[in-house]
């Protein structure tokens, strides 16, 4: 089949509109913490290959203490404050307002993640599931400081580029599954037109002020499901700088079974992976002596 003329330069032939819309509420997660969960709350169970999107805030005593994770991985991004991170294999660190943690966590990890400065720490955490032949890979880290990440401004456009590429700029992160996630700020007046992926699953979640997407007004806490279409077309149409990220990803149209940390293919592989934490194998060896300085188990 012949390409469309011209669409990644000339602009986009079909944008994508929004096909459905949800405000993340606060809810309790962890222990005292809250979350506004838009992905993976009873009503979006899976926007493949995305499992979870929250935006996060928790103040100390509170956390996410011990706790496992299989099959996926998870994506922190520091919107304000500091979260600690500490793993059964002795690797720790502290991530800071506009730090990036991505997390592969393959056959197993077993981590706490807690708050490390005063006052309210918050942040964005997305999980993106990983194809049946990475779920059982060695876990891995990458992790990219507020200064590291590419920056690119054009026409009152700044985007920061977690994944992928935008504005002529690409990030260093290596996506197993492949991703974009961009942090894009608009000044006033500002238009935006980003191509994406025709085949791949996208969203956008607004941060800060009011913008149009595709045809719709949106504003903080809302997620906003694309619909087909080659790219994401926004306004700044407000009196307000507009913050908001556009994540999009290959699905991977694989049978998916979630057990609360756990995402793999049958319920036959839960049950293995139930086994495996249980007894310390397949993976969960290193967790039969590690407790994090908080030493409390977050149960799931
Ligand atoms: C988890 C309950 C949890 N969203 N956002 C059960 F809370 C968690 C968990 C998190 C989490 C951590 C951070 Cl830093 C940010 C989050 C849920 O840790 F993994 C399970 N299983
Ligand atoms: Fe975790």
């Amino acid at each position: 089949m012949p390409e469309k003329e011209g669409s990644s330069c000339a602009g986009l032939n079909e944008p994508r509109l929004v096909a459905r819309k949800f405000l993340a509420r606060p809810q309790p997660e962890g222990v005292g913490a809250v979350v506004r969960r838009s992905i993976g709350r009873f009503e979006l169970r899976y926007f493949d290959p995305f499992l979870v999107l929250d935006e996060f805030s928790v103040t100390a005593p509170a956390g996410f203490p011990d706790h496992p994770h299989r099959g996926f991985e998870t994506v922190t991004y520091m919107l304000q404050g500091a979260v600690k991170h500490e793993d059964f294999e002795g690797r720790t660190g502290t991530i800071g307002p506009g730090d990036l943690q991505w997390m592969t966590a393959g056959r197993g990890i077993v981590h706490s993640e807690m708050p490390a400065a005063q006052g309210t720490q918050k942040g964005l955490q997305l999980w993106i599931n990983l194809s049946s032949k990475y779920k059982m890979i060695e876990p891995s880290y990458q992790e990219v400081s507020n200064k590291d990440i590419t920056e690119a401004t054009k026409d009152g456009i700044k985007v920061r580029v977690i994944a992928g590429e935008a504005l002529g700029t690409k990030s260093a992160i290596y996506t197993r599954t492949p991703t974009m996630y961009l942090d894009f700020t608009l000044e006033l007046g500002a238009h935006l037109r980003q191509p994406i992926p025709g085949p791949w699953n996208a969203f956008v979640y607004v941060l800060e002020g009011e913008g149009i997407f595709g045809r719709s007004k949106s504003s903080p806490h809302h997620l906003l499901l694309l619909g087909p279409g080659d790219g994401l077309e926004a306004w700044n149409k407000s009196s307000k700088l507009l913050r908001f990220i556009l994540v999009g990803g290959e699905p991977l149209c694989e049978p998916s079974v979630q057990f609360g940390p756990f995402v793999m293919n049958t319920q036959e592989e839960i049950d293995q992976t139930v086994d495996d934490f249980k007894n310390y194998t397949n993976g969960f060896e290193k967790a039969r002596h590690w407790r994090s300085e908080s030493g409390v188990t977050l149960g799931f």
